[in-house]
């Protein structure tokens, strides 16, 4: 526990064990990231980025609705999935698609819910992911009605919630947190600070020094980690999951990021924010330091990449073609994935809708 246990949230000291040039605090790396491990991740976090990439293109091309890219917080994403465990719940915001499908969601699914296709909610049996939470800050209180669950059932389960810094300043993330603080949930408030709220700045966002020592106010640990850093994440996130599960209760994360691209594919990042600003960013990439980790360690050079890119290519041109060959959605695909079983109302509607389309069809 000692990571977060030491921390001082009020003190803008930021966890870090893998710094933008790829030198890593010996002493700090969890045993669990071997290099086998580290390369596995890096590689997921390439291929969500390639993922990214090319819903973005078909966006420009009319395949694709509007939706939020998530360059630049794959570390945060991939390192907190990977420091909990599968039957543990993922409750995500709307920027997710590494911890999502990391989690379990096939990405064909990601990307038919951002196609508007209704096919995209109905995730196999057994994922522990809710669906991507469009209102912002709405997500949090179902993290901790989930984690709350579990720990009346006396399981060990645990829950994640994602959300940005703008998210902060809605309500139900403080009645969430009061909550978790005061039953003990086993909730992970995971803070992915990316620096904006579409073109509202962190430091308008709010007058606290950090977001993590809102923590302080509902009665439990609150941490600033570097989001780009994979092994900080990773670690930081664990010690969170074990005090979770031994019945510690919460820990607000707050991972300190940067949103590379625009807040989604309706936005201009460039009316609200400098060059400047962006190219201090650029060399804390995730992805670049992981390369100059591994690097120094003999297990990356351009030869790998240009191979593993090909490789990954051929995984997200399956997917695009899945997804593009995949029938519209039916009457049923827009009814059917949001209860375990259709309440009356929802019934007579479904019926209804069908009777008028059938109607229609035939004058
Ligand atoms: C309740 C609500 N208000 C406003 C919006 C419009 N909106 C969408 S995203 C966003 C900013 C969210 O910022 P943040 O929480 O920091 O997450 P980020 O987009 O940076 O990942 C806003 C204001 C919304 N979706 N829901």
């Amino acid at each position: 526990m000692a990571l977060i246990e030491k921390h001082d949230p009020l003190k803008e000291q930021m966890v870090q064990i893998l710094d933008q040039d790829g030198n890593h605090k010996e002493d700090l790396v969890p045993k669990e990231l071997t290099d086998e491990v580290v390369k596995e991740l890096y590689e997921q976090m390439v291929f969500y980025r390639m993922c990214d990439k090319r819903m973005l293109n078909m966006q420009r091309t009319g395949r694709m609705g509007t939706f939020a890219p998530l360059e630049g917080q794959e570390a945060a994403q991939i390192g907190s999935e990977f420091a909990i465990e599968k039957t543990d719940w993922v409750v995500p915001a709307f920027r997710e698609l590494a911890a999502m499908c990391a989690h379990g969601v096939p990405a064909d699914l990601f990307f038919q819910f951002w196609r508007g296709n209704e096919i995209g909610g109905s995730y196999p049996e057994g994922v522990n992911v809710l669906p991507p939470s469009i209102p912002v800050g709405s997500q949090m209180i179902h993290a901790v009605g989930i984690s709350w669950a579990a720990k009346l059932r006396k399981e060990k389960q645990i829950a994640i919630t994602y959300f940005g810094d703008g998210a902060t300043s809605e309500g139900d993330l403080h009645e969430a947190m009061n909550f978790a603080g005061v039953f003990k949930t086993p909730t992970i408030f995971m803070c992915q600070n990316n620096q904006y709220a579409i073109s509202t700045s962190r430091a308008k966002q709010t007058a606290s020094k950090t977001i993590a020592q809102k923590a302080i106010a509902y009665g439990f640990p609150g941490v600033i980690v570097d989001g780009n850093d994979l092994f900080a994440m990773y670690a930081v996130t664990k010690e969170a999951a074990q005090r979770a599960r031994n019945g510690e209760g919460p820990t607000l994360i707050e991972a300190y990021t940067y949103r590379l691209g625009n807040h989604t594919t309706s936005d201009d990042a460039t009316k609200y924010r400098t060059q400047e600003e962006v190219d201090t960013w650029l060399p804390r990439d995730p992805l670049i330091r992981l390369q100059k980790y591994l690097s120094k360690k003999g297990l990356w050079d351009k030869k790998y990449e240009e191979k593993l890119q090909e490789e990954l290519l051929k995984k997200v041109d399956e997917i695009t073609e899945k997804v593009e060959s995949t029938p519209d959605q039916t009457i049923d695909d827009m009814f059917d994935y949001t209860y375990a079983e259709l309440p009356n109302h929802l019934k007579e509607q479904k019926e209804y809708l069908k009777q008028t389309l059938a109607k229609q069809k035939q004058e």
